[in-house]
């Protein structure tokens, strides 16, 4: 195991997965802290961890408690950072000050990435990345920046439908990030399947993923790879209808002069209100369906 700062907390499970180069799928804790309602996200967490676990790799949920940097969490622990008050969304910029003054919250794509590589753990599994805002002048997450450099590979839903997805696949290639549609040649749309964009790169299987990650980073490529898997058809919601909810959540974000880490948890709260809770089923369902081909990926890279 690597090196590692003083407040990091390796749960014992996790460190003996990464002695023996078990399979390890790292989980983000914003979704639980920021992303999602109370109780919802306590069930979501557990189940994310019971699918990668089924799919026979190891769940390693991130997140801050009281200060400390916590790779792998029990359950009480997941329960007590979702009922904190006030918890910290914690990007690549928020763990300093976190860690001095004690506090606790969910760490962002950003953030996860970050411990992640630090922990030498190679895939990581969540809902949408945060991506370039609409129309906002400069609102760009630092998801982005972070997934140019750290070497993990991140399996997602595409990013977030409340972004302007154009431009965010442009910061993705500009940055050297290779988006890799899963079983499809378009970037998703999160709550739908496609967005109409196009992909240059697509895989099948979790084994082809493995070698082209491995073949990416033989390179010399610091950068992630960002494998887009569509949402399960079940749950998906077609493009057209979930706009007109996101187009008003966005206009309320604008006249209520939402700004910065603050945007993206509105926008996902009021989409899901004004879609009659459509939006949260298929933001659940679509959670759950990237902890599965995490864990397949994650066998895959220590085959
Ligand atoms: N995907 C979800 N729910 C979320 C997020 C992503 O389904 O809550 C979180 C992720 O943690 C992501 C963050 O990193 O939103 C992006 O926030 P921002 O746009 O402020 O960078
Ligand atoms: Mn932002």
């Amino acid at each position: 195991m690597p090196q590692l700062p003083p407040f990091f907390e390796i749960a014992p499970e996790i460190g003996h997965a990464l002695e023996n180069y078990a399979p390890i799928v790292a989980l983000e804790t914003t979704v639980i802290t920021h992303g999602l309602p109370i109780p919802e996200n306590i069930t979501l967490a557990a189940n994310m961890e019971a699918e990668v676990r089924k799919t026979g790799a190891i769940p390693a949920t991130i997140g801050v408690l009281d200060g400390k940097v916590c790779v792998g969490m029990t359950a009480a622990q997941l329960e007590t950072l979702a009922r904190t008050s006030n918890p910290r969304k914690l990007s690549v910029r928020d763990f300093g000050m976190a860690l001095v003054a004690g506090e606790s919250g969910g760490t962002t794509v950003a953030g996860t990435l970050l411990v992640a590589e630090h922990a030498g753990i190679r895939v990581f599994a969540t809902g949408g990345i945060g991506g370039v805002h609409r129309g906002s002048g400069f609102d760009i997450s630092a998801d982005l920046p972070q997934l140019a450099s750290s070497p993990v590979v991140v399996v997602c839903a595409g990013a977030k439908a409340i972004l302007d997805l154009p431009a965010t696949l442009e910061y993705l290639e500009t940055v050297g990030v290779p988006v890799v549609g899963y079983g499809t040649d378009e970037f998703p749309a999160f709550y739908a399947r496609s967005s109409g964009l196009p992909l240059t790169m697509c895989a099948d299987t979790p084994q082809e993923v493995a070698r082209i990650a491995k073949a990416h980073w033989a390179m010399g490529n610091r950068s992630a790879l960002l494998l887009t898997v569509p949402a399960p058809t079940e749950s998906a919601l077609p493009y057209a209808e979930i706009q007109v909810a996101i187009d008003q959540a966005l206009a309320e974000a604008e006249a209520k002069h939402i700004q910065g880490q603050a945007v993206t948890p509105f926008l996902l709260q009021r989409v899901s209100e004004i879609s009659g809770g459509e939006s949260l089923q298929a933001n659940l369902a679509l959670l759950l369906n990237n902890a599965h081909v995490a864990a397949q990926v994650a066998k895959a890279l220590t085959e």
